[in-house]
């Protein structure tokens, strides 16, 4: 049975609309909408509703829309369908960058606007203050540009929530462990300082999307407000936990948000379909965990995760930290995909053990070293 653990229960919303799980990018994408409905199933097997208010999300409306994305854009992602792609002009498809990446599938539209919409919902429970801590597990999608889709994202939910928690937080921290850069939202904020972006991800000038060297800082009022922590491939639990902790406390402690946004990707998971580092279940979690043990509002978010297995089983795991409770290791029974989970059946299979860590202690130390370097300039 679940149990209430020894830290804080803070008041936790949840924010999903189903539907966004029943859309299909195509059969040989590896974005599966199908691994929410995987995770909203475990979280409910697991009885984890029973302590989260749970919100059924609206779509997000044009004009919500339009708060970051241009009107060209949205006028053309509202039109095109997988029928009438194939008669547009010459030059619009590489205009908007519509391709393998991001293909115009059946509902693309509804989707994006439904995955936003819960995006936009968590921001508002938490400026009434209804919610301390508010995930949306559909979002995350932090390619998006504004006017392009970018990397399996088509608007950015990530950028709508922080314009939305902008109007009443002076300041507002991202926080992104997806294995890819988080570029779009890097992008929307570099020349402010209301808004302090850091992302760890693969680095090597090619990994997707190719931008994230620590040389990034933020230009003109936003210099030095966006940090970034390139990684090799195979990074391991102990050395991903103590660099992330070890930037992310002084971090805080010097920017001082008023609300926190993390963006969990999964696909930093060993064994995931596109990523290439080693951490476990718990590694992932020991970040939520301690970015929430500051107390401060904070919105969760999803974002990439590609063996849907492993993704549901992270942020049910992540759900039951940020929720407070205490979720035991073997995975609820009487679930409708459990054949997915087998043979181990566990919360936390062994997904460590795949690659060699090309990340050498000095590396992480000079890494480390040198982000402590960046975030003494907060301190003046
Ligand atoms: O997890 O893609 O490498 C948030 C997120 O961060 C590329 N795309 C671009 C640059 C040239 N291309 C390749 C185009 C391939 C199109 C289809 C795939 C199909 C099958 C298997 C893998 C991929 C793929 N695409 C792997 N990596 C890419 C990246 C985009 C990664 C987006 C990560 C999104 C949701
Ligand atoms: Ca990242
Ligand atoms: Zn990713």
């Amino acid at each position: 049975k679940i149990e209430f653990g020894t830290d804080y229960s803070p008041d936790v919303s949840y924010h999903f609309n189903s539907k966004v799980s029943e859309f299909h990018y195509g059969v040989r994408h590896p974005m599966k909408p199908f691994r929410l409905m995987l995770t909203d199933h475990l979280v409910s097997g697991y009885g984890l509703h029973n302590y989260m208010d749970l919100y059924e999300t609206r779509a997000a409306s044009r004009e919500e829309l339009l708060e970051f994305h241009s009107k060209d854009y949205i006028d053309f992602l509202s039109k095109v369908t997988p029928d009438t792609v194939s008669k547009l002009p010459r030059g619009s498809l590489e205009k908007f960058n519509i391709g393998d990446d991001c293909p115009i599938f059946q509902g693309f539209y509804d989707y994006s606007v439904l995955y936003a919409g819960a995006s936009l919902d968590a921001s508002r429970k938490l400026l009434n203050g209804q919610s301390e801590i508010a995930i949306n597990w559909s979002g995350g999608l932090h390619h998006a540009k504004k006017s392009s889709p970018s990397g399996f994202c088509y608007v950015n939910d990530i950028v709508l929530s922080i314009i939305n928690l902008l109007r009443f937080h002076p300041r507002v921290l991202y926080i992104d462990i997806d294995i890819h850069h988080g570029d779009g939202v890097q992008e929307a904020f570099y020349t402010t300082d209301r808004v302090f972006t850091v992302s760890f991800h693969k680095y090597n000038g090619e990994f997707f999307p190719g931008t994230g060297n620590f040389d990034e800082l933020g230009c003109s009022e936003g210099k030095h407000f966006a940090l970034n922590v390139p990684l090799e491939d195979g990074i391991d639990d102990d050395s991903y936990i103590n660099l992330f902790k070890g930037v992310m406390d002084p971090l805080i402690t010097s920017y001082k948000p008023t609300v926190i946004i993390q963006q969990c990707g999964a696909d930093s998971l060993g064994h995931d379909r596109l990523g290439c580092f080693n951490l476990n279940i718990k590694a992932h979690g020991e970040c939520v965990k301690f970015i929430k043990s500051f107390g401060i509002p904070m919105l969760v978010v999803g974002g990439g995760g590609y063996t849907p297995r492993n993704v549901s089983r992270l942020w049910t795991y992540e759900t039951g930290i940020l929720s407070g409770m205490i979720l035991p290791e073997s995975l609820p029974e009487d679930s409708p995909f459990r054949e997915w989970f087998g043979p181990d059946y566990s919360l936390y299979p062994t997904l460590g053990d795949l690659y060699e860590n090309k990340n050498s202690k000095k590396f992480l130390e000079n890494v480390r070293i040198r982000c402590l370097e960046r975030i003494r300039y907060l301190q003046g």
